[in-house]
């Protein structure tokens, strides 16, 4: 597939995925979810890669939403269409094997959010401008905003959020949880990256182990949970890099994990 709207590059063992479209803010069109859609299928299948960074282009925005000006011409059925292609697109990534790291360059409205929170960890630069203001339009969060804002930074929060559509800056967004970290813009890709590289320095099926246990806990009652987490760690035993990080440890060596 020719990508128009995306750039994915790699450096070492971590992918860098950038949102391309700084005409239009990076809003998200068909075409871009498609694109992302398969930057995914890429980042999958590319056992290199263990970590991946997503951010947009320019300095303005990482994804000032969903396309305003493609949606407002749908018909019902391709407005389903659309939602159906958003919802599946972001939940690949939230299910991606390997984690996500967004680094939020600027406004991360509407769709740009949800794209956010169906990452594993966010990033944001004192630029930043955090809001679902989807309700200021006449609809309702279409990319899981209602379901995954809540479970980040709780109820009343996510509630007076998306009620209201105010935009919060990256203080106040790092005060809730919506963001683990605020740094100057100019560090901000540097700062994804280092996060990036000391993950994907990890042993990278425990980390995706843990990734899944964490995602499908939250889904699930604590029983269900535990059990589900002694089955992953049961699981490692089975991995060459347990053995490689447990006797590295033991003979005070560094390891070499082999993603095996
Ligand atoms: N869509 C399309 N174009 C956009 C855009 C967007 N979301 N945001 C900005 N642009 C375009 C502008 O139209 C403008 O284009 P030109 O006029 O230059 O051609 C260009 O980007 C620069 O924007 P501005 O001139 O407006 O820049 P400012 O600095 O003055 O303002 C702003 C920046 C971010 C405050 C402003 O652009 C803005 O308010 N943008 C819209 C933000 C917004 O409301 N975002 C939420 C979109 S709603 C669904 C699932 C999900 C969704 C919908 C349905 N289904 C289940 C079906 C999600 C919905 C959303 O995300």
């Amino acid at each position: 597939m020719e990508l128009t709207n995306i750039i994915l590059e790699k450096e070492g063992k971590i992918a860098i995925v950038t949102i391309n479209r700084p005409k239009a803010l990076n809003a998200l069109n068909s075409e871009t979810l498609k694109e992302i859609n398969y930057v995914i299928d890429e980042v999958e299948k590319d056992e290199e890669i263990l970590a991946v960074v997503l951010t947009g282009a320019g300095e303005k925005a990482f994804v000032a939403g969903a396309d305003i000006s493609e949606m407002k011409e749908m018909s019902t059925v391709q407005g389903r269409k659309f939602g159906i292609l958003g919802n599946q697109v972001f939940r690949r990534l939230e299910n991606l094997e390997k984690p996500v790291i967004a680094a939020l360059n600027g406004f991360t409205l509407g769709g740009g959010c949800e794209l956010a929170m169906a990452c594993d960890i966010r990033i944001a630069s004192t630029k930043t401008k955090v809001g679902q203001p989807e309700v200021g339009l006449g609809i309702t969060p279409g990319f899981g905003g209602t379901q995954r804002l809540a479970r980040i930074v709780g109820l009343g929060m996510a509630k007076e959020l998306i009620y209201t559509g105010k935009i919060i800056g990256a203080d106040e967004a790092f005060r809730i949880g919506l963001v683990n970290k605020v740094v100057a813009p100019e560090t901000l890709l540097t700062e994804a990256k280092a996060l990036a590289n000391i993950i994907a320095a990890q042993a990278p099926i425990a980390v995706s182990l843990c990734k899944a246990a964490i995602n499908k806990g939250m889904q699930t009652d604590i029983d269900t949970a535990l059990s589900y987490e002694s089955e992953v760690f049961g699981e490692c035993f089975s991995t060459e890099d347990q053995k490689e990080g447990m006797t590295a440890f033991v003979e005070k060596r560094e390891k070499n994990f082999k993603n095996r």
